[in-house]
Order: structure tokens, then C-alpha cells, then sequence
């Protein structure tokens, strides 16, 4: 029988749409329409599915699932025995303690002996141990942001984005205790058959994430400030080097990072790099 893997999948959330996309831009054609709990892939062994990000480092763990998309924040929560496969670069957030905004705050020795809401009780016990702090935590499963304005709690432990939730609910943010981000999961004791089909799938996405960090940059300069400009342009080897029609001018072709993208272009003007052109790159192997 052929070998298909498995994928939790978060069925509607935040993380959702963005683990999809991933999956489509990977080149994996699959239908989720009509609020389904599973579906297929048509063009790759891979079935889907759709569960509360709550359940899938549990469902990973048993091998309901082989693999699974989920907040790191949820993976840590739950504790479960399952492997980080990779990070996926969305969904980023931070888990937080805040409290209202007139309370004086000098640091977390400022919360010994405070109630603290929160649904992620277990990533907040340690946090709390670790900086020998004794708090009452009470464990609540939405709204985190109203128990101190209902007097349920003095302080809340709470997933922060903007931050704008925590502002209209007359709090303020003190502490971050943990960075998360969505990541790819894995049971650990995959057969040998569906490893490498994890490896096909993660080759895949690497080919994605490094498109996405990167553009493809083509420029026009005069050839003496050639030398210049390549030192700025590194590309995957080296940059190309075409002649235009008009002599004594070269197009370079090469690829850039989005991180250092607006401080190469500046310096790329200064050297006299002219009519530049950037374009996204859809997929890169490296
Ligand atoms: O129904 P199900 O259990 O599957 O979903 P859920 O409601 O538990 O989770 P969901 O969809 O809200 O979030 C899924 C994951 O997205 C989380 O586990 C995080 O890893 C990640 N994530 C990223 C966030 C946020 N950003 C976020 N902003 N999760 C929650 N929030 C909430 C937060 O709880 C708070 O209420 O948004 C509010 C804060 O946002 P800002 O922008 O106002 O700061
Ligand atoms: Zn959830």
C-alpha cells in the first residue's frame, strides 16, 4: 500500500489560512471547502486534518497525525513528546504579562503574591518558578484580557500581537515570557517511509521561505564601477554580468535579501547602479 502522511491542520484560526497557503505554495493541490474534517491531496500523498490547535500536539503525539502546524506558545503549553521539524516563519506573537495600566511596575518581584489570569498555565508555572515568584494563577479559557477589569485577577499572562487589545483594556504589557512563531510538527517514531516524505515536504517549503527572503535584483551600471557593485551583490555564487547594446554598460543580475534589501539599494545609488529593477522570487533552492 502506498505510504500517506498525515497533517493537522488548524481548522479555523489564526493559523489557518497561512498553514494552507504554505502547503498550496509547495504545489499541493488539495479542496477544503464546506468545513470538512479531512480531505486528500491530489498530486501528493498527503491527507488533511482539521482540528483545534489545542489537539494537535496530543493528536502528533498518539500518531493520529503524523505531522501538524502550531503555535510554539501551544506546543510548549501542551508538552507534549513530539519532534520541532521546522519554524515556519508566521503567526508571530509573544506571551505576555500584563497589568493595569495605573499599577506601578518596577519588575516581576513587583507580582509576588499576585492572582494571574491566563490559558497557558504551564508556560506561565515555569516562568514563575524560575524567577521565584509565588502567584496565585487561575486558568481561564478566553477573554484573558478582562479579568482584572472584572477583578478576577490582579495580572494576566496572555498571547500579545499588537498589542492594542491590552491598550483598550487598560493594561499594560511588563513581561514577555515566551517568543513564538507557527511551526511544523512531528510524531517521533515516523516509518522510514514517511520521514522521507516529510523531507520531500520540508524541501518544499525551505524552497518557499528562502524565495520569500529573498528578491531578484537587475541593474544597469557603467563597467568601471562593475567591481563596485558585485562587492555589494554577492548573489547565490556570484552575480551575472551582461552587456548592454550601448557600450561601456553592463546589466548585473543577482539576489538579494530582504533583510538588508533598502541598504543595499542606497548603497547600490551611490556607486551609480542605475534603472533597477526588483522582483519577487517564487521558489529557490539553495
Ligand atoms: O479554535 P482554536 O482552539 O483552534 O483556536 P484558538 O482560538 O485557540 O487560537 P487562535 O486561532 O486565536 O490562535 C492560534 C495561534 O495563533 C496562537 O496559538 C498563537 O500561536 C498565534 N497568534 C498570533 C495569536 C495571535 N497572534 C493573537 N494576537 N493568538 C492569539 N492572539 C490573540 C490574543 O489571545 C489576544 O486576545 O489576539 C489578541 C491580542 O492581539 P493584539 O494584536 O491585540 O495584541
Ligand atoms: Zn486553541
Amino acid at each position: 500500500m502506498n505510504t500517506i502522511l498525515r497533517i493537522a491542520i488548524q481548522k479555523s484560526g489564526r493559523l489557518s489560512e497561512s498553514s494552507l497557503n504554505l502547503i498550496k505554495e509547495c504545489g499541493i493541490r488539495f479542496s477544503n471547502g464546506g468545513g470538512k474534517l479531512k480531505s486528500s491531496s491530489t498530486n501528493f500523498p498527503l491527507e488533511f486534518l482539521f482540528l483545534r490547535d489545542d489537539d494537535i500536539p496530543g493528536y502528533v503525539e498518539d500518531g493520529v497525525a503524523d505531522i501538524g502546524i502550531v503555535g510554539e506558545n501551544e506546543m510548549a503549553e501542551k508538552n507534549k513528546d513530539i519532534e520541532v521539524v521546522k519554524k515556519l516563519g508566521f503567526s508571530k506573537c509573544r506571551l505576555s504579562l500584563a497589568i493595569p495600566k495605573s499599577d506601578d511596575y518596577n519588575d516581576i518581584q513587583d507580582l509576588d503574591g499576585k492572582s494571574i489570569a491566563t490559558s497557558y498555565p504551564n508556560i506561565l508555572k515555569s516562568y514563575l518558578a524560575k524567577n521565584n515568584i509565588q502567584a496565585e494563577i487561575h486558568e481561564i479559557s478566553g477573554s484573558v484580557e478582562i479579568a482584572p477589569g472584572i477583578g478576577l485577577a490582579e495580572a494576566i499572562c496572555d498571547i500579545v500581537s499588537s498589542g492594542s487589545t491590552l491598550l483598550s483594556n487598560g493594561l499594560k504589557e511588563v513581561e514577555t515570557i515566551f517568543k513564538s512563531e507557527a511551526v511544523l510538527i512531528a510524531n517521533k517514531t515516523l516509518t522510514r517511509e514517511k520521514q522521507e516524505l516529510v523531507n520531500q515536504l520540508t524541501f518544499r517549503m525551505d524552497a518557499v521561505q528562502t524565495g520569500k527572503n529573498n528578491k531578484y535584483i537587475l541593474l544597469n551600471a557603467p563597467n568601471d564601477k562593475l567591481e563596485e557593485i558585485i562587492k555589494l551583490l554577492p548573489g547565490m555564487k556570484s552575480p551575472t554580468v551582461l552587456p548592454l547594446a550601448r557600450s561601456g554598460w553592463s546589466s548585473i543580475h543577482s539576489v538579494i535579501t530582504e533583510d538588508e534589501f533598502w541598504e543595499r539599494i542606497q548603497n547600490l545609488r551611490e556607486v551609480g547602479a542605475q534603472g533597477i529593477l526588483i522582483v519577487p522570487i517564487e521558489k529557490m533552492i539553495l
